[in-house]
């Protein structure tokens, strides 16, 4: 008898990050029983993850989880989980915008979704975040194709375009898209800008940190005195945004913000929120933009906006280029509505078989 349990999934690059998709129904349904395979699929807890699948980054140690959906108004049910290279815990106290990515492919390869011709929309429903979106595969022949022309930064090369529209997705942690009813507040002397459009996100300069906002994530890393003021600022700001106690949550995300300087609105570094993004997340650009647009924020006053429309196409700098996010919005300050927001990602399956856990973990049965 083996003393491994084998369990089916896929290997996916959703966006500019790359995790473990599993259909539901091949997870053991006790959640404290799935968090074990979890880890022991990932190879978590060890920096390195070097005995399993993931890549020793938050980035690359991350799990969808997809069902058939029994919503009207979604074809698939999606659940993110994150799993700490680190530490012995798998989280879902977020959502993530890039392993969404490959949620549409995933749902079509595996037969939960019928595709079209010559692009099938997959309506997805964010069981973390309790909304709605809309991704577009393109599907000629009825299959999916992953090979086409679009670069995002980040990632190497060009892949199928995935324009990903969100349907509600303003408050959808914190109960509205500025938590804490200001435009700014002024937290151990700084001033920061609180937002939730997908993601809880804080806004601050990088110049009240001590920084120019250009370093190098491994740079921002390495400085001690501006981690520490960092994570000072988001243990004191988590339950300002009705988030409670963050000290063991993955949110809120700390973005850096300086003046743009390759031609977007504005330069990122995020948190995301111990290690500092190589890009940024996408719920945390979409939160970003969303706050260039409100006027009165920490992102307001440092963005370069083209113009006073409310319906923009926004490019948000960050360490390895651009994230472009299409947003409208309407009403001022605090009381500002988002009315639309969409963007654009590529996904690519990397690998389908099975992933083997040890048979003490779970037998499978
Ligand atoms: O903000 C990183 C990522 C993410 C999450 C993070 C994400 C999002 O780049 O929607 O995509 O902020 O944890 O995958």
């Amino acid at each position: 008898m083996s003393t491994q349990t084998a369990l089916k999934c896929s290997v996916i690059r959703g966006g500019t990050s790359k995790g473990l998709y599993f259909h539901e129904r091949n997870l053991p349904a006790d959640v404290a029983t799935r968090d074990a395979v979890l880890l022991a699929a990932m190879g978590s807890p060890d920096v390195r993850e070097i005995d399993g699948m993931g890549g020793g980054h938050p980035l690359t140690s991350k799990v969808a989880v997809v069902r058939a959906s029994t919503r009207p108004d979604a074809d698939v049910d999606y659940l993110f989980l994150q799993v700490w290279p680190d530490r012995a815990e798998v989280s879902d106290n977020q959502n993530c915008g890039n392993l969404l990515a490959g949620v549409g492919p995933f749902a079509i390869e595996e037969g939960l979704v019928t595709a079209n011709e010559p692009t099938t929309d997959v309506r997805i429903w964010m069981e973390n975040t309790e909304s709605l979106c809309v991704a577009r595969i393109e599907t000629p022949g009825g299959r999916v194709r992953y090979d086409g022309d679009t670069h995002i930064d980040g990632v190497p090369g060009t892949a199928a375009a995935i324009p990903v529209e969100f349907l509600d997705i303003a408050g959808s942690s914190c109960g509205s898209l500025l938590p804490t009813g200001n435009v700014v507040d002024i937290i151990d002397g700084v001033k920061v800008t609180c937002i939730d459009n997908g993601m809880p996100v804080v806004l601050l300069n990088a110049s009240d940190v001590g920084l120019s906002g250009y370093e190098e994530p491994a740079d921002i890393e390495a400085n001690r005195a501006v981690t520490e003021k960092v994570e000072r600022l988001r243990l004191a700001v988590g339950p300002l945004m009705n988030l409670g106690d963050v000290t063991n949550k993955t949110v809120p995300k700390m973005t850096l913000l300086s003046s743009a300087k390759d031609g977007g609105v504005v330069s990122t570094r995020t948190f995301i929120p111990h290690r500092v993004h190589e890009a940024i997340g996408v719920f945390g650009a979409v939160s970003v933009a969303t706050a260039c647009l409100i006027e009165g924020t920490v992102a307001h006053e440092v963005a370069a906006v083209p113009g006073s429309s409310k319906t923009v196409s926004l490019d948000i700098e960050h360490p390895t280029g651009y994230f472009t996010v299409d947003l409208s919005v309407s009403g001022e300050g605090a009381e500002t509505r988002v009315e639309f927001a969409a963007l654009l990602r590529t996904a690519r399956l990397l690998m389908r078989g099975d992933v083997f856990v040890p048979s003490s973990v779970w037998s499978g049965s």
